[in-house]
């Protein structure tokens, strides 16, 4: 596939709530979108990057700058196809957000010229993937309850609380109370704990929790095994995989036992795929995250999550428990699961008019 060129467009989506964690609050998301234009048609991803670095070094204006600036001009002039993409980012460290939605804009322009969907490129094994969501940090202990309650109401098969110091024992014991044992549950710290509340976070293993997510800071592997021998609570890791590399680490150290594959964090789908592979081998189960995308970012992941080890429900939610109205036609959930989209590439695209009415900026990159 040869490209004529690129356009980098910022979307403005305001949220239909707003989303706390540990690292910060999100109102609305200012999502930099890629579309890759070539002779044969166009293919389109969406960079997770937030508006500040705080989940990680990553943020939406230094991805767009590092895009414009290395990562497009360094793609193989004579035509490229998605592992090529890989390579010749390969020289610049870092920036795996801004690097993921590059090769993924590549990859659906590549598929969507040959007829295959994401999902049977990845190795999909499942039409459809169950749905968990994740619950931000609110203000009392009732409102949470109810936030859950409409949660489960809509078919959610698993709730993910966020949890900080503050906020974490006595939530997950309400939810438990409320819900009931057969509730699939887990908590994600977003990295607010240090090896000093080991005790603490060993209360939480009296509710039976599926997992708890990147306890401690991103570069604390080390501790992250040392936690693991403390709790019962099964460790799972976010942050601090960047990379198969890192997961095998992770893997080897007893650092963690689950994994949350996020292509974003990772540098794309074809990294995220060798992870699940590695993961896999291992016996390690793996599930997909989200970064609050819109029905592009989400086409691909509902993708991914259909190989077959992702064997745990992953934060891809419903369109709606995002926005009002999302830039392509809504992923609805039915009966708790969302269908890994069949047609080329992603299978979706946005929608003209909402596209427009959403867009605060388009710069275009000739190649
Ligand atoms: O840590 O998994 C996380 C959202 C933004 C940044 C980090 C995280 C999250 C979520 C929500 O937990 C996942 C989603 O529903 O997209
Ligand atoms: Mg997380």
């Amino acid at each position: 596939t040869k490209i004529s060129g690129i356009e980098l467009r910022r979307i403005a989506m305001p949220l239909v709530a707003p989303f706390r964690t540990s690292f910060g609050v999100e109102t609305s998301r200012d999502v930099l979108l890629v579309r890759v234009v070539t002779p044969d048609g166009e293919g389109w991803a969406e960079c997770a990057a937030m508006s500040e670095p705080r989940y990680c070094s990553e943020y939406v204006d230094g991805a767009q700058d590092v895009l414009r600036r290395f990562l497009i001009p360094a793609l193989p002039k004579d035509g490229v196809d998605a592992a090529a993409v890989g390579r010749a980012l390969e020289p610049f460290t870092g920036h795996r957000m801004a690097k993921s939605a590059l090769e993924s804009a590549v990859l659906d322009a590549r598929l969507r010229s040959t007829g295959e969907s994401f999902g049977s490129y990845l190795g999909a094994s499942r039409d459809r993937v169950p749905c968990g969501v994740s619950v931000g940090i609110m203000d009392s202990v009732p409102e949470l309850l109810d936030a859950v309650e409409r949660y489960v109401a809509e078919g959610y098969v698993r709730i993910k609380l966020k949890i900080e110091p503050g906020w974490d024992v006595e939530p997950v014991r309400a939810v438990r109370e409320r819900f009931g044992d057969a509730l699939l549950l887990q908590v994600d710290a977003n990295a607010a704990y240090t090896l000093v509340d080991a005790q603490h976070l060993a209360e939480l293993d009296e509710f039976g929790l599926l997992l708890i997510e990147q306890p401690l800071a991103n570069d604390d592997l080390v501790q992250h095994a040392q936690l693991a021998r403390l709790l019962r609570t099964p460790v799972c890791l976010d942050e601090s995989i960047e990379s198969a590399a890192h997961a095998a680490a992770a893997i080897s150290l007893g650092a963690c036992s689950i994994i949350n594959v996020k292509p974003a964090r990772v540098g794309g789908y074809l990294e995220a795929r060798r992870i699940h592979d590695v993961a896999r081998a291992h016996g390690v189960p793996v599930w997909c995250g989200g970064m609050l995308e819109t029905g592009i970012g989400r086409a691909a992941n509902i993708a991914l999550a259909a190989l077959p080890g992702f064997t745990l429900p992953g934060d891809t939610s419903g369109s709606h428990r995002y926005f009002a109205t999302d830039i392509t036609e809504p992923f609805v959930l039915a009966d708790g699961h969302l269908t890994v989209p069949t047609g080329p590439g992603l299978g979706t695209e946005p929608l003209p008019d909402v596209l427009d009415a959403v867009t605060t900026s388009k710069e275009w990159i000739s190649l």
